[in-house]
């Protein structure tokens, strides 16, 4: 396991707690970030994680024979475990620690591809309207790209200092209880946001409830994320958080988790 290489000082610390999101230019090497290319393509190009629900099109319908608008892999390390031996995973982690302030409970990821000239955008939302409403969450989200990223193609964009609103109401993508996206479903001022442009294996970092959204890729590169996430132990809540999105939720891909047994 590679020894971690990274700490954030403490102004980088004290943006973070400031906008709630974070850029760091180089979070592992140009070597590796090419190593995890070649899992990341494999992965998605043989559908692992199809059958349980792991692999699903977060914008589309996700029906079978459909191509994804936006296919996504929840916990690719599950299937392919050599990405948690990078140093990637192990500055993740210490950067993790940091900004939570103590050793995380869980590490997990997942990853988001947008396809040349085809990956559509990934709407305005914050990451805890997806997460359990019985519980206070502790959680954050490294978002790496392997390869160069800037709007044409897809990079973060975040709206500064929304990590201290509540969740805003949302929904499914396009109000349509097949798609497991959601988006906001709210007025929300988003004048003030910003686009993080990155080098292949510098990442992005932002809170559970920072507003944030990436464009369609208009490049004829596909643009890779994998997103990296840690957590402290969450709290139960007395009285659960109302997130009745989550209701209207009726997907392909948790029925093929049901049938799977997930
Ligand atoms: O990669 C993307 O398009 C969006 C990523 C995202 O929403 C997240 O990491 O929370």
């Amino acid at each position: 396991m590679p020894q971690p290489t990274l700490r954030l000082d403490d102004e980088q610390i004290n943006f973070y707690r400031e906008n709630g999101y974070l850029v760091i230019d180089q979070l592992t090497e140009p070597d590796e970030v090419l190593r995890i290319r070649e899992v990341y393509d494999r992965l998605f190009e043989a559908r692992v994680g199809r059958e349980t629900g792991d692999q699903f099109d977060l914008a589309g319908d996700d029906e079978e024979g459909k191509t994804a608008k936006l296919p996504q892999i929840l916990n690719p390390s599950k299937y392919a475990p050599e990405l948690k031996d990078t140093l990637a995973w192990a500055n993740a982690r210490v950067v993790m620690e940091q900004l939570l302030g103590g050793e995380l409970s869980g590490q997990g990821d997942h990853a988001i591809l947008k396809p040349a000239r085809y990956g559509s955008p990934t709407p305005w939302h914050q990451d805890e309207a997806y997460w359990d409403p019985g519980y206070d969450h502790f959680s954050l989200s490294v978002w790496m790209p392997l390869q160069d990223v800037d709007a044409a193609s897809g990079c973060m964009h975040f709206v500064p200092g929304s990590h201290r609103m509540e969740v805003a109401p949302h929904r499914p993508i396009g109000n349509d209880p097949r798609v497991h996206g959601l988006e906001v479903d709210a007025d929300l001022d988003l004048s003030g946001a910003v686009a993080a442009p990155l080098r292949a294996g510098g990442c992005t970092i932002h809170h559970q409830r920072t507003l944030h959204y990436a464009p369609a890729n208009h490049t004829d590169v596909p643009r890779r994320a994998w997103i990296m996430m840690g957590s402290r132990e969450g709290r139960k809540r007395n009285v659960p958080h109302d997130y009745y999105w989550q209701k209207l939720w009726q997907t392909a891909r948790s029925e093929r988790a049901a049938s799977a047994g997930g």
